[in-house]
């Protein structure tokens, strides 16, 4: 610390959030051991996980329908989806079965965009996906809400694989992987929580990487 400043608490933290450079982007710059949730492990590939079944949708087929509480239900075809706002997101993935994939760039629509044109009504509380291949997962509205929750696209400046859910799969970082839904085709606003596929299937509601909620008895 320079000069006669005397040193206390604030100015010893604050130190070391510049250090850190804390703050500094709007998101909290962590450090690489604290990147990584508990009992995950860094992957440098991305393995593909579904049910077995990739569905191909011809773009003159495809549909987004949203439903439920809010105040402007809509069924989006792909002209009227590409026509909405445009983002990109940088983001982490991290996988129940324990891999994770640091640093994917995707484009799309972020779901900030999708609720400013659906408008929840108050009673909107969670969030049930259904998806091209008949999956199904669960969240609250506002873990769906999140700032880098993106209705994607594209992966690294290309299309989405199919493979990979394309042509547009739902991106919910902060929670584990299966809460992403694959070949995304309707959204349903709903007042009260429902168990999705995984969900009925032993896997927890919320599913947070950072408590570890894997499994329903967590
Ligand atoms: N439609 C659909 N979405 C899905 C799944 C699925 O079977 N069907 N599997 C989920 C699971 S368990 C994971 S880990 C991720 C895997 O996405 P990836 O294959 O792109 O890695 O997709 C999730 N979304
Ligand atoms: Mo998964």
């Amino acid at each position: 610390m320079s000069d006669n400043v005397p040193e206390t608490k604030l100015t010893v933290s604050k130190r070391r959030w510049a250090e850190e450079g804390k703050f500094l982007t709007g998101k909290i710059t962590r450090s690489e051991t604290d990147r990584l949730p508990p009992g995950q492990h860094l992957v440098k590939n991305w393995p593909v996980l579904d049910l077995g079944q990739q569905p191909r949708i011809q773009p003159a087929e495809w549909a987004l329908q949203i439903i439920g509480a809010v105040e402007n239900p809509v069924k989006l075809d792909w002209d009227a989806f590409l026509r909405l706002p445009q983002s990109s997101k940088l983001s982490d993935i991290h996988c129940v079965t324990t891999w994770s994939r640091y640093d994917n760039r995707w484009q799309g629509v972020s779901t900030h965009d999708l609720l400013d044109l659906v408008m929840p009504k108050p009673e909107a509380k969670f969030v049930m996906l259904t998806s091209y291949d008949g999956y199904t997962t669960n969240l609250p509205l506002g873990d769906f809400a999140s700032e880098d929750g993106i209705l994607a696209t594209h992966w690294e400046g290309e299309p989405l694989t199919r493979d990979h859910g394309g042509p547009m799969r739902l991106v919910i970082p902060h929670l584990y992987f299966w809460k992403s839904a694959k070949w995304l085709r309707r959204i349903d606003f709903l007042p009260g929580d429902q168990a999705g596929f995984w969900e009925r299937n032993g896997y927890h509601m919320l599913g947070d990487p950072w408590r570890e909620q894997r499994y329903t008895h967590d």
